[in-house]
């Protein structure tokens, strides 16, 4: 992947002071992205110095330079939920029809959930409920139905880092007939343990291609206890059976590099979250040479944007 010229596309400079919440914010970082009739689509997020969280719309004509809303996003309806909700974050938006669906992480006092909101104009959200049972993170729903059930990638929590968070070694596949309760069916691949992706953890929503559904995903190189190192990767899944690995990344796609990448809120950090392809055939297949623009959450502080090509993802998975 290229870095574009124009990197780090979206500081915390980009974001409009919105009283009383967002004032001269920390940070700005793992969006989430699509592209709805030629416009570019993130859903940011971003940090206060409070150290509290928002989402904040994003909109582009090219992809590249963006215009951010003049307000956050509000979620209604989150107030029903009977807990504390501390943090809402990485969103992943993929179109079902009509509608927006966004999925995103929730730290309670119990751990992470997912949370589903619903939204047709990126301007009124709706909150659809929590969407998970046990400590999980990264949940990523298709944009098409299989057999009459939804499906999406997910990573459970089951490993507690020494003084972090809780993260995990497996991509999972789940399935729903709500988007609201979800199944899971299926353990698609497994962190590879002392090389550059022992914890992972799902990226983008999939890319339909001919060859299969392309996933990005991060990968996390502990370093046997060093400083954490966080790197993008990409798998292929089967197009008819999404649980069958086609094929894995050998060596990461993008690694920290820049400085914006390896100094920040949190070092080392690169983390896909956000993949526009630029052409699709009139079947809805990403076509080889079209590109994908991945943007990217870096040293959880600004956002960046890599550039690739739909044959050279397919290409890295062989
Ligand atoms: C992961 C997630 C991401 C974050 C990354 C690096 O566990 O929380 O949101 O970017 O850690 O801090």
């Amino acid at each position: 992947m290229k870095r574009h010229s124009a990197n780090p596309i979206i500081t915390r400079s980009d974001i409009p002071n919105i009283p009383p919440d967002l004032i001269d914010v920390t940070s700005v970082f793992n969006p989430g992205a699509i592209q709805v009739n030629g416009e570019t689509i993130l859903i940011l997020r971003v940090q206060n110095r409070g150290r509290e969280t928002s989402f904040v719309v994003a909109r582009s004509s090219d992809g590249i330079l963006f215009q951010c809303a003049k307000k956050a996003v509000t979620l209604h309806g989150i107030e029903s939920v009977n807990e504390t909700i501390y943090h809402c974050y990485d969103a992943r938006i993929t179109r079902l029809d009509d509608t927006f669906y966004v999925m995103f992480a929730m730290d309670m006092d119990h751990g992470c959930s997912l949370g589903l909101a619903k939204t047709a104009d990126f301007d009124h959200f709706e909150f659809l409920g929590i969407a998970s049972t046990g400590d999980i993170r990264n949940g990523v729903i298709f944009p098409e139905k299989f057999d009459g059930k939804y499906l999406r990638l997910d990573r459970p929590n089951d490993l507690q880092l020494d003084g972090g968070p809780t993260s995990g070694t497996v991509i999972c596949l789940s399935e729903s007939d709500d988007l609201l309760h979800w199944q899971r069916t299926a353990h698609i691949m497994q962190g590879r343990f002392h090389y550059w992706d022992e914890l992972i953890g799902p990226g983008a929503v999939p890319i339909k291609t001919r060859h299969g559904w392309l996933c990005l995903y991060h990968g996390v190189a502990t370093h046997f206890g060093s400083a954490n190192i966080y790197q993008a990767g990409v798998f292929l899944l089967d197009l008819h059976d999404p649980s069958k690995l086609l094929g894995r990344s050998r060596f990461n796609i993008l690694e920290p590099r820049e400085l914006y990448e390896l100094a920040g809120q949190v070092p080392n950090v690169v983390f896909p979250s956000g993949a526009v392809v630029q052409s699709v055939d009139a079947d809805g297949f990403a076509t080889d040479d079209s590109e994908v623009y991945v943007y990217y959450g870096a040293a959880d502080t600004c956002v960046g944007l890599a550039v690739t090509t739909v044959r050279m993802l397919v290409e890295a998975t062989i």
